[in-house]
């Protein structure tokens, strides 16, 4: 995953401050990914209860061959967020002739360190990194094959951390930047048993709650606050009517807290949201991307848990 050490200061204080003046107090989940939060969400993966990344690899096994037809050769594949992780390299050893690969990250410590190493694991292809947030309005290179069919890759469910105005945007930013025929191969989690859904940000070893909290150590650390970890603990629950799990610190007492020049008033048992992980049916999803893209192919996993898909930019 991403590291945001090295994120901008000044934005990083205006939107925490901003967070945390809300009635509802908020922070935005993209600040859990400090080294250590990258490092806590890594173990997340590997948890019993965290189904997502089982089944997204499940898929991607069991479909590779026809996954990698639906690509083709001769492709630009561009991956949003983390591009050393065992899916790219899963992909890459698959798509025997891709010409470009193009990692976009907003740690361009993280990016270069990847890109290094993906150059000498692959030599045949072309790896340009984007430093940038994939969020807001980047641009991509223009390269030789500037013909080339460009493939968007964007595993994880990561599109559930987006409320989906922000997923709308996010779908017309990208449709924006990318070419006329371009494709996307992309990872929805999907809607399901509701104790599942608790379980997998709910685990019995508390990786998610130290995943949850490390966002007040990265913003302590950042911003000369002083957020006392013990004096909150981790909520995960799904909303029903919203369609989402929802994360949250709750205040265990009544507490003030400094960040920088702020002062922050608690109450007993008042929170700050600091995620939400939407879940989607097929259709839901299909309605989602549909004034962009067209669903072409829908993969999942043996439990229908997780799904894989292939959209085509309208
Ligand atoms: C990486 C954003 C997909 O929402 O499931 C894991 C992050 N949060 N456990 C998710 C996360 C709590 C994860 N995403």
């Amino acid at each position: 995953m991403e590291d945001y050490s090295s994120v901008d200061d000044s934005l990083m204080q205006k939107e925490v401050a901003e967070g945390l003046s809300k009635s509802q107090k908020q922070l935005p989940s993209k600040y859990f990914y400090d080294e250590k939060g990258s490092d806590l969400f890594e173990q997340i993966t590997h948890l019993n209860e965290y189904y997502l990344t089982r089944c997204e690899k499940e898929i991607l096994q069991n479909n590779i061959k026809e996954i990698a037809e639906r690509i083709g050769s001769d492709v630009m594949l561009i991956e949003l967020g983390s591009g050393s992780s065992y899916k790219t390299r899963y992909l890459l050893e698959e798509l025997s002739d891709l010409s470009t690969y193009i990692p976009v990250d907003i740690s361009e410590e993280y990016l270069l360190k990847s890109v290094s190493q993906l150059r000498l694991e692959y030599p045949k292809i072309s790896i340009i990194p984007v430093f940038a947030d994939y969020t807001s309005h980047f641009k991509l290179p223009i390269t030789e094959g500037s013909r080339q069919k460009q493939v968007v890759f964007f595993p994880g469910s990561t599109i559930g951390n987006f409320d989906p105005k922000e997923a709308l945007e996010f779908l017309e930013n990208i449709a924006a930047i990318t070419d006329e025929n371009s494709e996307m191969l992309i990872g929805v989690d999907l809607k399901k048993d509701v104790n599942v859904l608790e379980a997998a940000y709910n685990d019995d070893q508390g990786i998610t709650a130290r995943f949850n909290k490390n966002i007040l150590t990265h913003i302590n650390r950042q911003l000369e606050a002083n957020f006392n970890t013990e004096k909150f603990r981790h909520e995960a629950f799904y909303n029903k009517e919203a369609g989402r799990i929802e994360m949250h610190l709750v205040s265990t007492e009544k507490q003030m807290v400094s960040v920088g020049d702020n002062e922050i008033a608690f109450e007993e048992g008042e929170s700050i949201h600091t995620e939400n992980s939407y879940k989607y049916s097929l259709e839901e999803f299909e309605e989602l991307v549909a004034d962009w893209y067209s669903v072409e192919k829908v993969w999942t996993d043996e439990k229908n848990y997780f799904s894989l898909q292939y959209l085509k930019k309208k």
